[in-house]
């Protein structure tokens, strides 16, 4: 494995910027109080746990949308800060690195602070969505949409993300899951020739040979470190319901737990992203279901297996 220690480094990043719904910043804690870092520390790993409570401070008096985008400057600064954060727990290669959404705009920090200590990693982006769409493409304007498109390079003259570097070639990119796609978007997947796994392909060869291909694709060799960010929109919204832009017609649990598991086997699975957790949305329940398959999901690729 390249991660030899039990040792994991839990990052909070309670933050909503990048998205229009509220609640989506109580992620983390909601996780936390589930008793995740017990579950860990049961499976043998040593955690340090850092909230990051403070984020919201970083909210700009004025936010006006720039080039399309709907707070750039808030979202600028969380994600600067929060990447330094990530680079520092990663840089040693001797922990894992598990963090915690917030919208998936936080993966301008977790992609970028990976990379940092890892420049050979590759991406495995789970998700409904591709979130790669330019300032120039977006409808939405909101930044969770967006983050793939600053960490590939093909989005460089947005002046609040200058500080952002183009880490992840298209090569090292792939998708599963993937079922609501924004035109714009196809043709940038189509022009960088990235390779991705739609719930079709889930349908038609099965999530096992899937993840095989999604590896084949941009880890050959089985040598390179990889990073899994896990929106968990991905999952049928039967199986996370509370979550900002569910979509229907979703990764089974199992096929959800499969995903990470195998990673996990790999031994190259350094660090993971579980995103997009809204416990205000939804009845009660649903909450704590989400909550609870967002736990399980961390188990799994730290590990946990059914035998
Ligand atoms: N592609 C759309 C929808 C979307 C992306 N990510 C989420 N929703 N969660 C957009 O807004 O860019
Ligand atoms: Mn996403
Ligand atoms: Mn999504």
């Amino acid at each position: 494995s390249i991660i030899t220690t039990k040792d994991i480094s839990v990052i909070g990043i309670p933050f909503n910027g990048g998205q229009p719904r509220e609640g989506v910043q109580g992620g983390p804690q909601k996780i936390i109080e589930h008793g995740l870092l017990e579950q860990l520390d049961t499976m043998g790993w040593k955690s340090t746990y850092q909230p990051n409570d403070d984020v919201n401070q970083l909210c700009p008096v004025s936010d006006p949308v720039v080039m399309n985008l709907k707070n750039p400057k808030y979202v600028s600064a969380v994600t600067n800060k929060v990447a330094q954060q990530v680079l520092e727990s990663a840089r040693s290669h001797d922990k894992f690195v598990l963090t915690l959404g917030g919208d998936h705009s936080i993966a301008l920090a977790t992609v970028s602070g990976i990379f940092g200590a890892y420049p050979d990693a590759c991406l495995i982006w789970v998700d409904a969505h591709a979130d790669i769409n330019k300032p120039e493409t977006t409808d939405s304007g909101n930044i969770h949409g967006c983050p793939l498109s600053f960490l590939t390079g093909i989005s460089t003259n947005h002046p609040d993300f200058q500080w952002v570097k183009s880490v992840v070639k298209p090569e090292r990119l792939t998708y599963i899951g993937l079922r609501d796609v924004d035109d714009g978007e196809k043709e940038i997947l189509k022009e960088l020739g990235i390779k991705a796994f739609s719930m079709h392909h889930v349908d038609k060869y099965g999530i096992g040979k899937v993840v095989e291909m999604a590896l084949d694709a941009v880890n050959p060799n089985r040598d390179l470190p990889i990073h899994l960010s896990f929106d968990v929109d991905a999952l049928d919204p039967s199986v996370a319901p509370s979550t900002g832009t569910p979509v229907r017609g979703g990764l089974t649990f199992r096929e959800g737990h499969y995903i990470c598991e195998r990673l996990h086997e790999t031994g190259l699975l350094v660090a993971t992203d579980i995103v997009e957790v809204n416990p205000a949305l939804e009845d009660e329940e649903s909450a704590f279901r989400t909550v609870q398959v967002a736990c399980s999901l961390a188990r799994s690729c730290l590990g946990e297996s059914l035998l």
